[in-house]
């Protein structure tokens, strides 16, 4: 008798899809007012399970700043009951989180013959069109493996610039560190294309490939990310076990060796910001932190995340200023201001720790100071209406406005080599 119930237990357990989750789950947004409405979101948050989407942990959470929150069904009707009885009052971003998850999935079409950028790829497809986009394009784009996952796939980084035999000026880039920030593969994928389609055509695109090389990652967390599409839309870390606890994955973008762990990141495996065991501790980490060691001229490091709608830069891991703070500014300033021409989308910008939240172990500071002084992160869109759940309607007008931002600091660090 008691086999036969864990049987079916399993059973229902290996039914379950990602369509099957989420139903009921809603997405609220509120602002903590003060210290006992803060404390009432810490209380809540570990009585519950609440999945925080901005900012990513509740540790993060502060007063007069907004959250935004998944809580599961279950909880929500006890939840908003409380809200309300405290007077704080809240917005609900999204009523069912099912239904939005659903639509995703439903979008997707694996039968066209011509790569469709305005849409999401599995990791599947994202490895056949990096194979093909390097084989029509020999004189522009190289195709790398720079390490491998805890899983054992492959991550690969695309190098794309014209060909001269010597060693150019690079940016590097890199996409898919949060799993479910699905807009950001999307975006390295879109700006490849733009890159071979337009070069020889569009002045601006010409000039930078022919004096420098884009060294692009499409996807760090291959793990996580397959794992967003197969198991759980709205998982973040990686997929690496951690010994002694049922709770798996490393928050890669705390796990970089910049003050590791010192703020802003947790020690428990279970939190959405688990740092890891130790710096670097992933394999994924290690295969970014490598091949910016081992490549030598990296004059600017991009990363794309999403949401928010920010330019960020270092540092995140402290409040001091980095030396070169004014220019870094004047950088975000300007790429924000490009990126707004096109469909007027509005970002904030500035230093991690005061616009988004302080948090150490992240690529940018890192990155920085290994000594690439252009570092900057991109929380791409929107401002929390879908979050993570950006619909493919959005995919164009999000990547074709970013594209501007990318390429202001791209000609940025080219007519100022220093
Ligand atoms: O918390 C993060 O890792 C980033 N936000 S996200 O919502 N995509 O998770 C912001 C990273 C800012 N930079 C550092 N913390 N170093
Ligand atoms: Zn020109
Ligand atoms: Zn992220």
């Amino acid at each position: 008798m008691e086999g036969h119930l864990l049987l079916s237990f399993v059973a229902v357990v290996l039914a379950k899809v990602p369509g099957d989750q989420y139903a009921g789950d809603k997405v609220l947004r509120l602002k903590p007012n003060n210290e006992q409405q803060l404390q009432f979101i810490r209380d809540v948050a570990q009585t519950m399970k609440i999945d925080f989407w901005q900012p990513s942990s509740p540790e993060l959470v502060t007063t007069n700043r907004t959250v935004d929150f998944r809580v599961p069904a279950d909880w929500a009707s006890s939840i908003q009951y409380r809200l309300q009885k405290i007077g704080l009052k809240y917005e609900v971003l999204i009523d069912n989180v099912k239904t939005l998850v659903e639509k995703q999935f439903d979008q997707v079409d694996r039968n066209t013959t011509r790569y469709n950028y305005e849409k999401y790829h599995e990791w599947t497809e994202i490895e056949s069109w990096m194979s093909k986009i390097t084989a029509e394009h020999p004189t522009l784009v190289s195709w790398f493996r720079i390490g491998r996952t805890y899983q054992h796939r492959s991550i690969y980084i695309l190098r794309v610039g014209k060909k001269t035999g010597a060693v150019k000026p690079a940016i590097f880039m890199d996409c898919g560190i949060h799993a479910r920030e699905w807009i950001s593969p999307a975006f390295c994928q879109w700006f490849v294309k733009e890159a071979v389609e337009s070069y020889g055509s569009n002045c601006t695109m010409t000039i930078l490939l022919n004096n420098l090389d884009f060294l692009i990652v499409p996807v760090v967390n291959v793990d996580g990310y397959i794992y967003s599409w197969t198991t759980d839309r709205l998982w973040r870390k990686t997929r690496s076990r951690n010994p002694g606890s049922y709770c798996v994955g490393t928050d890669a973008n705390r796990n970089f060796d910049a003050k590791w762990c010192s703020i802003g990141s947790s020690r428990n495996p279970c939190d959405e910001t688990y740092c890891g065991s130790r710096a670097e501790s992933e394999k994924e980490v290690r295969a970014v932190a490598n091949a910016i060691r081992s490549y030598k001229a990296i004059k600017a490091y991009i990363t794309i995340h999403s949401y928010s709608q920010m330019c960020l830069f270092p540092y995140s891991y402290t409040y001091s200023l980095p030396p070169n703070h004014k220019e870094l500014n004047f950088i975000a300033r300007n790429a924000v201001m490009a990126l707004k021409d096109l469909h007027g989308t509005q970002y904030t910008y500035g230093p991690g720790a005061i616009t988004i939240y302080p948090s150490a172990g992240g690529s940018d500071d890192w990155a920085y100071d290994f000594g690439i002084k252009y570092s900057f992160t991109f929380e791409l869109r929107d401002t929390g209406r879908y979050g993570f759940l950006l619909p493919e309607s959005q995919i164009k007008p999000t990547c074709e406005e970013t594209m501007l931002a990318i390429n202001y600091i791209a000609t940025y660090v080219i007519t100022h080599p220093h």
